[in-house]
């Protein structure tokens, strides 16, 4: 009965899927380049890891290159990861790189998923666990549901520690300080909000604003600039792979030692 056997077949592994990732070492709100290449590097270190996106395709602004001109440039700094990917490169000028947007943002998620790390698309992440005044999971539900306005509740998912990559709006870090009464790691305690573009400064400081902003919650990317009120830097994306490879390389240090 090949009807049968094709709709158990979708629903026994997603839902084995799905139990497998109910407690996580690191649950990744956003999928977008900074938290997919964090997922990538937890998942090949051995942590479990999982990403969440609320977008039935995952790869955030990475898809559209700039006006959908869909070409973006990386820096030599980030050549090394653009290679741990396999995605191909041209030399453009200085020490500036082209790639197509494309193969990249397929080859973030193809190498992520492939290495391990779960990706749970259509789900957005509307809150987190809050315990022992640290971030220990997150609340999800579907993307539909919550764009209906259905009054249906959500499920939560334990993790040791959680990355908010959700880009512009740093909902993570909105929601953890909003609800919570507590200060964020940053110079008033909230989300400064993100300031005006500058490239070399936004691209260095968005770096090293990638750090734990609050226990038990990381920042990546351009969350990390939002949260921190550093500029934002435009169509080059060095800076997000290696927020995304910091904040995998500091996770894994606190859990592995
Ligand atoms: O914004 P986004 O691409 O994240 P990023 O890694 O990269 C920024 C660049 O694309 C670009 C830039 C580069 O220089 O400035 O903007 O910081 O992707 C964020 C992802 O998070 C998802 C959203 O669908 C997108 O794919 N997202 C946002 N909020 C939630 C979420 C949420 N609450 N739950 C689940 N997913």
């Amino acid at each position: 009965m090949i009807e049968k056997q094709v709709s158990r077949g979708i629903i026994r592994t997603y839902f084995e899927k799905l139990d497998r990732n109910l407690e996580l070492d690191v649950a990744i709100v956003g999928g977008g380049p900074s938290g997919i290449v964090a997922a990538y590097y937890m998942a090949k270190a051995g942590l479990r890891v999982a990403l969440f996106d609320r977008k039935l395709s995952p790869g955030g602004g990475m898809w559209g290159g700039a006006m959908m001109f869909n070409q973006i440039v990386v820096q030599r700094e980030a050549l090394g990861i653009i290679e741990d990917f396999g995605i191909r490169y041209e030399p453009y000028e200085d020490e500036l790189f082209t790639v197509d947007s494309i193969e990249s943002t397929s080859a973030l998620l193809y190498k992520a998923v492939h290495e391990g790390a779960t990706l749970f698309n259509c789900y957005s992440v509307e809150d987190v666990v809050f315990k022992d005044n640290a971030v220990s999971g997150v609340v999800v539900n579907w993307t539909p549901v919550l764009r209906e306005g259905l009054h249906v509740d959500p499920l939560n998912i334990m993790a040791r520690f959680v990355v908010d990559g959700t880009g512009h709006d740093s909902e993570m870090c909105r929601v953890v300080a909003r609800k919570n009464g507590i200060s964020l790691a940053t110079a008033t305690g909230e989300v400064v909000g993100e300031r005006s573009l500058d490239v070399v400064e936004g691209e260095r400081l968005v770096v090293e604003g990638t750090k734990e902003i609050y226990s038990g919650l990381y920042v990546c990317g351009m969350a990390s600039s939002a949260v921190s009120g550093t500029p934002r830097m435009g169509p080059i994306f060095g800076g997000m792979l290696l927020s995304g490879k910091k904040v995998a390389d500091d996770i894994i240090a606190r859990i592995k030692g």
